[in-house]
Order: structure tokens, then C-alpha cells, then sequence
């Protein structure tokens, strides 16, 4: 399987979160990254080769002329400053206030994103367009024929909604993959979420249509973060009604529950009998993350792989979520492997 990495994902490394009412370093570090791709080299997966440059142009498709604009140009409104941190917002649009869109930096940067968890640094527009690009190469793998391909994409992407960032994502990689299989002549795509967090960026982006099915096994948003989406009362809207899938499950879930949803998404996605598969690849579902409660195993993630193979579809995985850095390789490359030992 052939890989596709660019270094420019250590162009972002936010310097601090919230969490349990301190400042911490981000988990989402430039560490995470590096750590897959030397398990891909270890294992030898495949070739490791750099993105071609797409341009704007497909990233255009997911995301709002407005909200590009706005995240190209925010840090060096913010540099004007000179202030010592990262770029960060803290005043959101929520119930009771309205939706305008002010004229000021923060003002602005609250009304594009949804939480405080996106830090914007001075390398983090390139770092995030990067990412894109890398999606979109290994979409071409795929799309050129290959069974599947890899996007060791950083930063993430599957929290980011077509004009907001949050949840450590900018630009959703996945949901601009999706949408180059379509304008290259695909009908009918389905993204494969198994992050532990809810991918509703990328349900909100596809949550009227029905050329994109989307499934989500996650930690019931009753619980957990981001809180105030994924239920499975989700089906989709208009056009979309029947499209989207959410299987929210409890803290404390380990493979028999989780793989039990695996089961009753990948019967959905047969149905609908996809010409390609989009897999947003999170292992923060593992045991040891630090930021999640289920309680997956690094074997699991083979077996994992492999039913995901089963599904008989030329596939593109995409890299999300995953915070047990020592691990997050053997994890993330193990569903690889396991794919492709797969008939
Ligand atoms: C891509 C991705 O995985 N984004 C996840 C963003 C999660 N941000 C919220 C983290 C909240 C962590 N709270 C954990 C409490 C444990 N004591
Ligand atoms: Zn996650």
C-alpha cells in the first residue's frame, strides 16, 4: 500500500489545550505523525512518496470561500500583535446571541470555529493545506486504480465543518477526498468514521446528500466530546434522509461492542453498494489514550483491517485522532496490515 506523507505537518505544533481547568500541551503533536510514518517504514508497507500540489480548487468544494480566507490570513493578523501565544478564540456564537459576522480578528475567529481546541500557528495554514494535498494524492492512488492507499494526513481533519475549524482539525481531508472521487466520476462514496470522536464536520458537510454515506462509531456525545452531535437519531436531511449513520457507544467499550457496530455499519455500506470507501482512521479508540475512554487492543486494529477489507472496495484511508503516541504506529499501521493481508 502505498503511503503519502508530507513534512510540512510540523509546520503546526499548537503550544497549549484546556483541560481539567490548566493549559497543557496539545496532544495533538507533530510526534503523532512521525511515529506512523516510522512504523510504516518498519513494517514495510509500501513506498512512502510525497503529495502533488492540487490547489485550492478541490478544497474549495468542502470549504467556504470565506472561511479559507479568513484561516489563510488570520495569523498574520494576529503576528500584528506581537503577542507571545498561539492564536486562539474564546467567545462562540451560542444560543441567545446572533450570528453576525464582526469585523475583528477574534470576533471573526470565534464565529469560524466551534471550540477552543484549534490553535492557529504561524505554519498552521500550510501544514493543514499540506495535509489536504496528501488526502488528495492517495485519493488519485485510488482513483488511478489501486486498492487502497494511505494519507498520513496532520492536522486532522474530520471535526472541521464546511466554515469552522475545532477538535485539533481545519480542513476536513476526508470529506475533500470524498468529494474528488465524485467530480472524477464516482456516484456513490461512503466514509467509514472510527475515530473515537464523532466526525461531525464531516456529517454536517454531507448531511443533506446521498451520494456520501457516512457512518460514525464513536463515545455517545451524551459524554463525550464534541458533545453536541452524533446521536443516532441522525439519519440525514431532505435528499440525505437514510444516508447517515451514528453508533454512539458507552465509555468503557472494548472490541466485542465496538466490532458488533463495525458490523451494522459495514451492512449499511454494503447495501448502499459504494464504488469507493473513505475510512477516517482514528485509534484513539485505544485503551491507553490519553483523552479517551474505549478499550481496544493493538491486535484489534488487524482484525479491523481485515473487515474492512471484506467489504470488496477499492479504499482510501485517511489519518485522524490517536494521542497514545508510543502506540498510535503499531495501531494505525495495524489496520493497514490487516487490510492487506486480506484476500
Ligand atoms: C481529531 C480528534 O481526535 N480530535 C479530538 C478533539 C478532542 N478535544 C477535546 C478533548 C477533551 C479531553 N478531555 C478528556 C478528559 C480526560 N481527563
Ligand atoms: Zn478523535
Amino acid at each position: 500500500m502505498l503511503t503519502i506523507y508530507s513534512d510540512d505537518h510540523h509546520l503546526h505544533h499548537g503550544r497549549c489545550e484546556l483541560m481539567d481547568g490548566q493549559l497543557m500541551p496539545c496532544f495533538e503533536m507533530p510526534s503523532r505523525a512521525d511515529h506512523v510514518l516510522e512504523r510504516v517504514k518498519a513494517q514495510a508497507l509500501g513506498p512512502v512518496e510525497a503529495p502533488r500540489d492540487f490547489g485550492l480548487g478541490p478544497i474549495q468544494r468542502i470549504h467556504s470561500a470565506a472561511y479559507l480566507e479568513f484561516f489563510k490570513g488570520a495569523w498574520d493578523r494576529w503576528a500584528k500583535y506581537q503577542r507571545d501565544g498561539d492564536l486562539l478564540p474564546f467567545t462562540w456564537p451560542a444560543r441567545t446571541l446572533r450570528t453576525v459576522i464582526p469585523t475583528s480578528l477574534h470576533g471573526q475567529l470565534g464565529y469560524y470555529s466551534f471550540d477552543g481546541g484549534a490553535p492557529i500557528t504561524a505554519g498552521t495554514w500550510q501544514a493543514a493545506y499540506s495535509a489536504a494535498q496528501v488526502a488528495l494524492t492517495a485519493q488519485a492512488e485510488v482513483q488511478g486504480g489501486a486498492r487502497s492507499a494511505f494519507a498520513l494526513c496532520r492536522p486532522p481533519g474530520h471535526h472541521a465543518a464546511g466554515d469552522l475549524m475545532g477538535g485539533y482539525c481545519y480542513l476536513n481531508n476526508a470529506a475533500i477526498a470524498a468529494q474528488a472521487f465524485l467530480d472524477q466520476g464516482h456516484e456513490k462514496v461512503a466514509i467509514l468514521d472510527v475515530d473515537y470522536h464523532h466526525g461531525n464536520g464531516t456529517q454536517s458537510i454531507f448531511y443533506e446528500r446521498n451520494d456520501v454515506l457516512f457512518a460514525s462509531i464513536h463515545g455517545h456525545p451524551e459524554a463525550e466530546f464534541p458533545f453536541f452531535l452524533g446521536y443516532a437519531d441522525e439519519r440525514g436531511e431532505g435528499a440525505g434522509e437514510g444516508f447517515n449513520f451514528n453508533y454512539p457507544l458507552p465509555a468503557g467499550s472494548g472490541w466485542d461492542t465496538w466490532s458488533a457496530a463495525l458490523e451494522q455499519a459495514c451492512g449499511q455500506i454494503r447495501g448502499y453498494d459504494a464504488d469507493v470507501i473513505v475510512v477516517s482512521l482514528g485509534v484513539d479508540t485505544f485503551k491507553d489514550d490519553p483523552i479517551s475512554q474505549f478499550k481496544l487492543d493493538s491486535p484489534d486494529y488487524l482484525a479491523m483491517g481485515k473487515r474492512i477489507a471484506a467489504l470488496g472496495k477499492p479504499t482510501l484511508f485517511v489519518m485522524e485522532g490517536g494521542y497514545a503516541v508510543a502506540e498510535i504506529g503499531i495501531n494505525a499501521v495495524n489496520v493497514l496490515e490487516g487490510f492487506q493481508s486480506a484476500p
